[in-house]
Parts: structure tokens; sequence; C-alpha cells
């Protein structure tokens, strides 16, 4: 059982009356605009995508973005456009991907950083990722890491399986804390290869968590409500979108990302702890404001 900064054991539950970050992954690099055609792959869909997510009660945006095709890419003139539009545009964190898409290499991942950004992922280890594997191997991380420290850019620990939770108290331990001052994760639950999207498994994650750290849970697929609820159960913050999951309910796909949002936000009031603002989670997250 991990000590919490409040010195209490469970230590990552947020307090009840706490405000709830929302973060939307509106586009990820899996789905095909024309068998989603919701998805936003342009970056004026992008835009509206996160003018719509922003009022609905999304505080970050997790982005992955497309090329002229719709396919993904890590161009780094199109990601300075992207986060130059999106803090024009809103008030939202902006947390770009170091994922990218199975395909891309480790140096155009490392290279997303230059591009600016308030935040982005962090993978803590190699995932098998359906028939695919996502690629984090332990010298990758932590140049990625490091690179984080030195640019002041907030890393977001994104955490497949067990062992990456390990990974995560290995990378703390052995270069320091990171930009910001403050540990956020990120449990991706329900990947088919990585841990299940269930609340036993929840629970025994977040109690594994370094002390002190705050995280978010998203399940893809159809274990986005079950994570959803146990995460809210749990005290912890949501992550939503159509990254993680295009169906709504049974045989009716997402609209839009903002009803996703929407639906995250009205859970999250129910249980009294309605969404919080950006600036409320710039504060919680340690990300200062570039605008
Ligand atoms: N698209 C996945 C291979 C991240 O954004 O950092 C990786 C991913 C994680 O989505
Ligand atoms: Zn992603």
């Amino acid at each position: 059982m991990t000590e919490s900064a409040t010195g209490k054991p469970g230590s990552t539950t947020a307090r009840p009356g706490q405000a709830t970050l929302i973060t939307v992954a509106p586009t990820g690099a899996e789905s095909e605009k024309a068998a989603v055609p919701a998805l936003p792959v342009t970056l004026d869909e992008l835009v509206t995508t996160a003018k719509e997510c922003r009022e609905a009660g999304a505080a970050v945006i997790h982005v992955h973005i497309r090329d002229a095709d719709a396919r993904p890419t890590l161009d780094l003139g199109r990601l300075r456009d992207t986060v130059h539009a999106l803090r024009e545009s809103t008030d939202l964190i902006v947390q770009l991907s170091t994922g990218g898409a199975v395909t891309d290499s480790f140096e155009r991942r490392l290279a997303v950083l230059d591009a600016g950004p308030d935040a982005c992922s962090l993978t803590c280890g190699t995932v098998n990722f359906g028939g695919d594997v996502f690629m984090n191997p332990w010298g990758f991380m932590t140049d990625l890491y490091a690179k984080t420290q030195s640019l002041g850019v907030v890393p977001e620990f994104e955490l497949f399986d067990f062992g990456h939770i390990a990974a995560l108290h290995r990378l703390l331990a052995e270069y320091g804390p990171p930009a910001g001052g403050h540990v956020h994760c990120d449990l991706v639950m329900g990947v088919p290869g990585g841990m299940p999207g269930d609340a036993a498994t929840l629970v025994h994650a977040v109690a594994a968590l370094p002390a002190g750290a705050t995280w978010s849970a998203t399940g893809i697929g159809r274990t986005s409500l079950p994570v959803l609820f146990a995460a809210l159960a749990a005290g912890g913050h949501l992550r939503v979108g159509m990254e993680d999951t295009v169906t709504f309910a049974r045989g009716r796909a997402v609209a839009s990302n903002a009803e996703l949002v929407e639906r995250a936000a009205a859970a999250a009031a129910l249980v009294q702890r309605p969404a919080m603002t950006p600036a409320e989670a710039r504060g919680m997250l340690g990300v200062p404001d570039h605008r």
C-alpha cells in the first residue's frame, strides 16, 4: 500500500468533493476516418472538437494528428500549427501524444516535444497492442523523460500494464521528479495485450502507484464505462474520447467527442466531484500557462 501526500494510505484518491480532471483523447492513431466519419482529423475539425469538449467539461486534450489523407502523422510543422491553433482557440492543456502510431520511429516520437506542447504522454513500457506491438523500451523511455525535463514539458505517465508501474517507480528513482514536480498517471485499460479493464484490476493498479501521484483511467472499447465508474468510485480522474471508444452504447456509434465528455462530466457531477477547469488542472498537474 502506498503512502499519500496527506500521510494516509490509499494515497492517490481524490478528496471527497475534489473536482474531476477530464481529459479528452479525440482522435488517436488507430481508427480510420472512412470507417468513423465523426472522427476529427483536420485541424478545423480538431479545433471545433476542442471547443465543444471544453464547453462540456474537458480540461486536457490528448492530441494525435492526421495528414492530408487522414493518416496518422508526426509531422513537426503540423504539430506546431496544432499546438498554436488549440492555444488560440481554447484554454485547454495541450498534451501531445509521443506514442503516435505503432509504426512511428523513436526519433520522430522524441521530436514531438519540439512542437512546444504544455504536456505529453509517456508510456512506461512495451505492450502487445492487438496484433501489433507498441514499443517503449527502457532506453527510449529515459531519453524521452530526460527531454521532458530539459524542455519543461509535463509528462503524463501512460500505464497499460503492471510492469509499466514498476518501470515508472524505477524512472522516478533514477531520474528524479518530472517537469512541474507532480506525478500524474493514466491507466489505459482493456487494450488487447495489456491489463484488463475492470474494477478489481483498477483498484490493484492504483494501490501500486507512487506515493502522492494523481491518476486518471480510461477503458478501451467496451471497457470504457466499467473503467469510468470504477475510477470515479476509487477517487480517480477520467479520460474519454474517440481514441479509446467509438461506440456510445450497444449498436450506437459515438456522434461526437463532446457527448463522451458530457457523459463523463454528468457521472462526475453525480458523485459530487464535478469537472475541473483547465486552470484548476494546471494547478494540480504543475502545468504553466504558456498562452
Ligand atoms: N496509438 C498508440 C500506439 C500515446 O498516445 O502516447 C499509442 C498511444 C499512446 O496512443
Ligand atoms: Zn494516444
